[in-house]
C-alpha cells in the first residue's frame, strides 16, 4: 500500500458490497502511537475508526485500513508482560506439542511471534523454531533471545522464501495476529505454502460473541480490522481446503477462541460437533442481525456517559485518579470518552517502551507501575482491564493502603 490507509468497500471475506456500518468511533489517533515530549506539538495523524458489518457473511470489520507499515514496522506492545499471556501461551504449546507427538526434529514457525514469547515455550520442548513478525525492533530482541526471527509480513512470498531457508513446519501459530491482517487469502495461501502434511495451524483470536456481549468496544481499533465470529472464520478455512479440528473458548484478552485446523480430507467431519454447538450459540445471540449491532452502539454511549460522570464527580469530591495500564484498548478508551491529563494525572505501565512516553491523542504521560504506590492516588482506571485480576492481585499493598481500582466495562465498577 503506498497511500496512508484504504477505504474498504467489499468484504473481506465474501466480497460483498452489502456493508452495514455502525460504532462511529470518529477519528482517532493509531491505538500504539506512544509520543515523545519533544514531538508532542507535532500534529499527529488520526484516521477514521468505524465498523462496517458485512450483511452476506456477517464479518464485522473496519471501515478503513491504514498502511500496516504505519503500525507494525516499530511496535511498542510485547506480550511478555502479562503472566495470563505467558500461561495461555504454555497451554498452547503443550497442547500442540502433546497433540501432534512433536520432537527435536519437529519445525514451528509463529506468524506475528511479536517478542518471540510463545516460540520460547516450544523451545523448552527443543523443538526448531522459527517466528516471523514485521517489527524490527521485536525481531533483533527475539534473536537475542535464541528465537531467530524473519522480521516480515507474513504472505505467500515470504512463506516461500522461509520455506526455502528453513523447510516447512508441524505447526503453525498465529495468536493475536489474523484480525491484523487485510489479505486472508494470501496469509492462508502462505499457511499452506509452509504447511507439512499432517502439520497443524493453531490460531487464537478475540471471540466476536465476547466482544458484543461484555462491550468490549474498546479493542475494536486501527490494528484489529477484523472481529470473527466462528461462523465467519469457518467459511474463511474451508475457502482455503482446511478444516476445523478443535476448537476451545479461552478467557484471555476479555474472551477468545484457540482453533486447529488441519487440511480437510474428504468424508472427515473432525470437530462438527463442537463447531455446531458454536453455530447455534452465534445464532441465539443474534449475531447475524444488524439490530445487535446498532443496541451495541447505544451501549457504548451510555457507557461513556456513565464512565465519565464517575470520574468528573470523583474529582469533584477532591480525589485524584490515574490509569492502570496502556494498552492499545486504554487509548481508545480514553480519546472516545475524552478523558485526558484533566481526569488522568497519569497512567503507569509495566512496558519499558511505553514509559517515559505519552499516549496517542491525550497526551498522558507512562511511567513506570512503582509509581501507584510511592503516589497513592485515590483511585486507579484498570484500562488493561483484560488483566485486572492480574493488576489487582500484584497491587495488594495499593489496595491495602486505601487505594481503589476502577473498572470500566462490561459496568462501571469500583473494586
Ligand atoms: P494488552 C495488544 O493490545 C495489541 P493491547 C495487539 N494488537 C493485540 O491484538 C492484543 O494485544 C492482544 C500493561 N500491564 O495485552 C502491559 C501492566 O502495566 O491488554 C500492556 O501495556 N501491568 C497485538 O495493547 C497493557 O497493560 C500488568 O500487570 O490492548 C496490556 O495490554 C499487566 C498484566 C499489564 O493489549
Amino acid at each position: 500500500m503506498n497511500k496512508d490507509f484504504r477505504l474498504v468497500k467489499n468484504c473481506r471475506i465474501c466480497r460483498s458490497v452489502k456493508l452495514y456500518k455502525f460504532l462511529d468511533l470518529g477519528s482517532m489517533p493509531i491505538p500504539n502511537g506512544f509520543r515523545k515530549k519533544e514531538d508532542l506539538k507535532r500534529k499527529e495523524p488520526k484516521y477514521e475508526l468505524a465498523c462496517y458489518f458485512c450483511e452476506d457473511c456477517g464479518l464485522v470489520q473496519l471501515t478503513i485500513v491504514v498502511n500496516p507499515k504505519i503500525m507494525f514496522d516499530n511496535y511498542v506492545y510485547i506480550s511478555a508482560t502479562s503472566k495470563v499471556r505467558m500461561n495461555n501461551f504454555s497451554s498452547l504449546a503443550y497442547q500442540a506439542y502433546i497433540g501432534q507427538n512433536l520432537n527435536s526434529a519437529s519445525a514451528v514457525m509463529d506468524i506475528g511471534s511479536n517478542d518471540g514469547s510463545l516460540l520460547s515455550f516450544f523451545k523448552t520442548y527443543d523443538c526448531k523454531v522459527v517466528g516471523i513478525d514485521p517489527a524490527k525492533n521485536l525481531a533483533k530482541i527475539a534473536a537475542l533471545n535464541g528465537i531467530p526471527t524473519e522480521a516480515e509480513y507474513f504472505n505467500s512470498s515470504s512463506a516461500r522464501r522461509i520455506k526455502e531457508k528453513y523447510g516447512s513446519a508441524d505447526v503453525i501459530a498465529a495468536t493475536n495476529v489474523m484480525a491484523h491482517m487485510d489479505d486472508l487469502d494470501e496469509v492462508f495461501k502462505g499457511v499452506d505454502i509452509l504447511l507439512k502434511k499432517g502439520g497443524i495451524f493453531i490460531t487464537e483470536f478475540p471471540y466476536l460473541v465476547d466482544l458484543i456481549e461484555k462491550l468490549e468496544f474498546d479493542t475494536i481499533y486501527h490494528e484489529h480490522l477484523s472481529y470473527f465470529s466462528l461462523r465467519t472464520w469457518k467459511f474463511l478455512v474451508e475457502k482455503f481446503g482446511f478444516e476445523i479440528c478443535d476448537l476451545q473458548r479461552i478467557q484471555i484478552d476479555g474472551g477468545a477462541i484457540r482453533l486447529t485446523h488441519r487440511r480437510k480430507t474428504p468424508g472427515r467431519n473432525l470437530a462438527n460437533k463442537v463447531v455446531n454447538y458454536f453455530l447455534s450459540l452465534e445464532q441465539k445471540k443474534k449475531l447475524d442481525e444488524k439490530e445487535t449491532y446498532d443496541l451495541f452502539s447505544q451501549k457504548v454511549h451510555k457507557l461513556k456517559m456513565e464512565l465519565t460522570g464517575l470520574i468528573d464527580r470523583l474529582i469533584k469530591e477532591g480525589s485524584r485518579v490515574v490509569g492502570y495500564g496502556a494498552p492499545a484498548k486504554g487509548n481508545i478508551l480514553t480519546n472516545f470518552f475524552n478523558i485526558g491529563k484533566d481526569k488522568l494525572d497519569y497512567i503507569v505501565d509495566s512496558t519499558p517502551y511505553k514509559q517515559g512516553l505519552y499516549t496517542p491523542g491525550m497526551n498522558i504521560p507512562v511511567y513506570p507501575e512503582n509509581r501507584l504506590l510511592k503516589d497513592m492516588p485515590d483511585y486507579a482506571l484498570i484500562l488493561a482491564w483484560n488483566f485486572a485480576n492480574e493488576i489487582v492481585k500484584k497491587q495488594e499493598i495499593y489496595k491495602k493502603r486505601g487505594g481503589q481500582f476502577i473498572i470500566p466495562l462490561p459496568e462501571v465498577k469500583i473494586i
